[in-house]
């Protein structure tokens, strides 16, 4: 009887001391702290671990703001998280730098997020850090970009586009453009850039097919509006720009720049130079519509539900495919005015 009277005893007291420190203005947490078991001995346990999270914890290293395409794509993962109270993001935008992408994996780490995901700026530069995440048995999952094939074992999955393929269309489109002959400038995105890569992998690949155009000059714009102007703007003042049919642009941003340097030079983009391009953002079938670009090469930035059900199968066991592949379309013409209104991005 003695020591029933103890325990409920023991239980009173712990109960007043909860409500006394809860009652002391202490920031309620969303995740419930589970009150301690009272003490009627020295308990020799280990004291009870963090209650897990019932959130996935999610962190994701984004590159930038550099494109329309870049910004639809945080906005779709960051409207995702949102909506989803099961979901927790940690959201980093590293300005470009790699060194910045580097040091919020490193936090991320840190913070025992569940998944780490990441859209790497370069494809090279990433094993150090990923054998860390690996070494703390976080997956990495990429978004739309890729890294270096030797390192493919430090990543679970990767979700984006085939970079190559976008390429293919984009030099089908211009053969087409341009009567399969003629002189072309391509405008590259970021040097070292998966998406760069094989994008001019693709093209250059399928132009192999029509021996009568040439790419006269090829220059990064870094997929940025303004520097793929200020490099069309010079093109067109030297040699090579003076006889050219067509502007192959690895990012609609890139083909707008040069849309505008075209004009400023005092010709038409779309009828006197004919502009294929990749994304499809809504600027850019605006540009079709006004016969000033002929082809977008779709790429989809709306990758955020795509993410987050693969960090729960991931939180929940499950096996993912090593790429979730992106599928997309090809618009000229017609069916780009008619997408015109339904576009997302
Ligand atoms: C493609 C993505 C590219 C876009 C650009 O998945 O990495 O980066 O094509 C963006 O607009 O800057």
């Amino acid at each position: 009887m003695a020591q029933r009277k103890n325990f409920m005893g023991a239980l009173v007291t712990a109960a007043v001391l909860i409500s006394l420190v809860t009652g002391c203005g202490a920031k309620a947490t969303e995740t419930t702290a589970t009150p301690k078991a009272p003490e009627t001995s020295k308990s020799t346990e280990a004291p009870p671990a963090k209650p897990a999270s019932d959130k996935v914890v999610v962190g994701f290293s984004q590159i930038g703001a550099e494109s329309g395409w870049r910004g639809a794509e945080t906005q779709s993962i960051q409207d995702t998280a949102k909506a989803d109270s099961t979901i927790e993001l940690k959201f980093s935008d590293a300005q470009q730098k790699q060194e910045n992408q580097i040091k919020a994996i490193r936090s991320f780490i840190a913070q025992k997020v569940d998944v780490i995901a990441m859209a790497p700026v370069v494809e090279t530069g990433w094993e150090a850090v990923l054998k860390e995440a690996k070494d703390a048995k976080i997956p990495v999952i990429l978004v739309d970009r890729g890294i270096d094939k030797k390192n493919e074992d430090l990543y679970t999955s990767f979700i984006g586009s085939d970079f190559i393929l976008e390429g293919q269309n984009a030099a089908k489109a211009m053969a087409e453009h341009l009567g399969d002959k003629g002189n072309i400038i391509e405008l590259e995105g970021t040097v070292g850039a998966s998406a760069a890569i094989d994008r001019k992998k693709g093209f250059d690949d399928e132009m192999k097919n029509h021996p009568n155009i040439k790419i006269v000059k090829s220059q990064s714009g870094d997929f940025t509006r303004a520097t793929g102007k200020q490099v069309m703007e010079a093109i067109l003042k030297s040699p090579e720009g003076k006889d050219i049919q067509g502007v192959y642009a690895h990012n609609d941003d890139m083909a707008l720049g040069a849309i505008q340097a075209i004009e400023e030079a005092g010709k038409k983009p779309g009828s006197d130079i004919k502009i294929v391009s990749v994304d499809g953002i809504k600027e850019a079938f605006e540009a079709i519509k006004a016969g000033k670009l002929n082809t977008v090469v779709e790429c989809n930035p709306l990758l955020g539900p795509q993410l987050f059900q693969a960090a729960k199968d991931l939180k929940a066991g499950k096996q993912l495919p090593k790429w979730i592949k992106s599928n997309e379309e090809v618009f000229s013409g017609q069916k780009a005015i008619d997408a015109l209104p339904n576009r997302k991005y």
